[in-house]
């Protein structure tokens, strides 16, 4: 498949949003800002390449990893900071914080902190829509670790008898918290565990956006033809530790050179070198594409910071439902 200049130059254009995030949420909680935040730095393509495959109405399901995975299916900005901060203007009103980022407009039906439980609701969100017969389709993203929880084992089984439209996106960091994939499985290539479930999968390089693109637009079509899932297991790697309250990036358990030899191979890095090679971009163009970025950015730290607190009365607003299935606003 020849990707075109225009998805290429906007599949970039994401990455260095969820980059320059990245460094915008490092900078606010050195400041102070609460909660505990998991970096998409080196994740990027993963992201970008898989949501860029995806239309505004299919789902994702995400990971306590999630902010990548809602900013590139879309999500607001804005919304996302003010969540972080404890806002009422937050997706999740303010109450959800870092791990459990919602937002239906854009498809985004749940970041979660349980880890292999993006797996369930996306095999729910697509029998959903294989029973309305939508067309959508949902991807759960997941790291090696999860693809060790029994419920992953039960949710491809089901996806593989109910050929569900559904994909499966394994993000192989080669960690899981600071235990290397080499003693958390007993295989290698966690690709090769679908074939168990008659699902068909695939190693895909998570460093090369339009790798990651083109598989998962093959998967998106396989799902919408009615054939089912597809498991794509891309090999990437976190630039940071586990989470930003390791600020050794991970150095008391792997390598300095395996890190560098990863930096290399940093997705943006890539794109960006593809783009000049072909003469697709311009200097100046890369310039105003950062400078958007870095603007959408401030702009949403401005709204999310001027926003209002959460009171303590919310608490158990927005918990419950009525017996119509409605959400009680003002608490039941
Ligand atoms: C069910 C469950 N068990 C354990 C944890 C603690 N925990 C949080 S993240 C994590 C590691 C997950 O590793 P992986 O799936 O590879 O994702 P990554 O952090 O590398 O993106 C663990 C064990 C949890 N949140 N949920
Ligand atoms: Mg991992």
């Amino acid at each position: 498949m020849e990707i075109s200049r225009e998805i290429l130059i906007g599949m970039y254009s994401k990455m260095l949003l969820l980059r320059r995030f990245d460094e915008k949420v490092v900078e606010l909680y050195r400041s102070g800002m609460k909660g505990l935040y998991h970096l998409t730095a080196g994740g990027e393509a993963v992201a970008v390449g898989v949501c860029s495959a995806l239309s505004q109405d299919d789902y994702i399901l995400s990971t306590h990893r999630g902010k990548g995975h809602y900013l590139a299916k879309g999500g607001d900005l804005q919304a996302i900071l003010a969540e972080f901060m404890e806002k009422q203007t937050g997706c999740n009103r303010g109450k959800g914080g870092p791990m459990h980022i919602i937002d239906p407009s854009v498809g985004m039906l749940g970041a979660n902190g349980i880890v292999g439980s993006s797996l369930p609701i996306a095999c729910g969100a697509a029998l959903s829509a294989k029973l309305r017969r939508s067309g959508q389709v949902a991807a759960a993203f997941f790291g090696d670790g999860a693809a060790n929880s029994g419920v992953w084992h039960e949710c491809m089984n089901l996806a593989g008898i109910w050929k569900l439209p559904v994909i499966f996106v394994c993000e192989n960091n080669f960690y899981q918290e600071s235990v290397p994939v080499s003693r958390h499985s007993s295989i290698q290539d966690l690709y090769a565990r679908a074939a168990g479930y008659n699902i068909p999968g695939y190693g895909i390089d998570g460093m090369d956006v339009s790798a990651v693109y083109e598989a998962a637009v093959e998967a998106v079509q396989r799902a919408k033809r009615g054939d089912g899932a597809t498991m794509l297991e891309c090999k990437t790697y976190r630039f940071h530790g586990h989470s930003e309250a390791d600020p050794t990036k991970g150095l008391r358990y792997r390598s300095g050179e395996e890190l560098a030899a990863w930096l290399e191979k940093c997705p943006l890095k890539q794109a960006k070198a593809r783009l000049l090679e072909r003469g697709w971009i311009a200097d100046a163009e890369l310039e105003a594409i950062d400078q958007r970025c870095t603007q959408g950015i401030e702009e949403a730290v401005n709204f999310a910071k001027s926003s209002p607190d959460v009171p303590a009365e919310w608490a158990l607003k927005d918990v419950f439902t009525d017996d119509q299935g409605e959400i009680c606003h003002e608490g039941c």
